[in-house]
């Protein structure tokens, strides 16, 4: 379908079993209406950003085709941050579910509720790993090729992991 376009979502969990709380978010981003799962970057394992007396995340990318537009799709996304008991302490803090809509097509959105590209992308090594490995060419707006992104930031302990994605909740 020509009116699809392809967002790259972000998801990390450190609370409640974050391998499983990430699967079954990938599952629900799956079957949202009028979209469809075209690809999963492996799980890799990062060092809290923010405050430190926090477990360590699990953090990924999944790129989603999908007709929903951008503020539809992030009202989808919250609610299924919701659905999975999503539980918010602090800025920055531990968190059972986050998903964040990374790129939205080629589109460049800043508004009360909603910026796109994500205003972490080019420097937060969780995101631009993961990324990497789904499109290195991709060029992200006003930023530039995701690789060259990746090449300037220091993995700072992050680790790819062995974790596959589970198929059922
Ligand atoms: N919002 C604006 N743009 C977007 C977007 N592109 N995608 C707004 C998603 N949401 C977007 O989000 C707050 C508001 O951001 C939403 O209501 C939406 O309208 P939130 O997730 O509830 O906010 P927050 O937790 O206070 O802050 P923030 O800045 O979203 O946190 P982040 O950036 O998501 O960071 N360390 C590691 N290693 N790995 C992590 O994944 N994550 C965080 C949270 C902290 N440390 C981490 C990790
Ligand atoms: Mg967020």
């Amino acid at each position: 379908m020509s009116d699809r376009l392809v967002a790259f979502i972000g998801l990390g969990s450190n609370l409640d079993d974050p391998h499983r709380q990430l699967s079954r978010a990938r599952l629900s981003l799956a079957s949202l209406p009028g979209s469809r799962l075209r690809d999963s970057s492996p799980i890799y394992r990062s060092a809290p950003m923010g405050p430190r007396d926090q477990p360590d995340y699990l953090n990924a990318v999944v790129v989603l085709e999908t007709v929903l537009g951008p503020h539809e799709l992030l009202r989808e996304l919250q609610s299924i941050e919701q659905q999975h008991g999503r539980v918010r302490r602090r800025h920055w803090g531990e968190r059972t579910l986050d998903l964040d809509i990374l790129l939205y097509g080629s589109e460049q959105i800043g508004d009360p509720v909603l910026t796109v590209p994500h205003p972490g992308i080019g420097q937060r090594e969780f995101v631009l790993y993961p990324l990497a490995d789904l499109a290195p060419d991709l060029d992200i707006p006003g930023l530039g090729a995701v690789q060259s992104l990746r090449d300037r930031v220091e993995a700072q302990g992050l680790q790819r992991t062995d974790l596959v994605w589970l198929d059922a909740g």
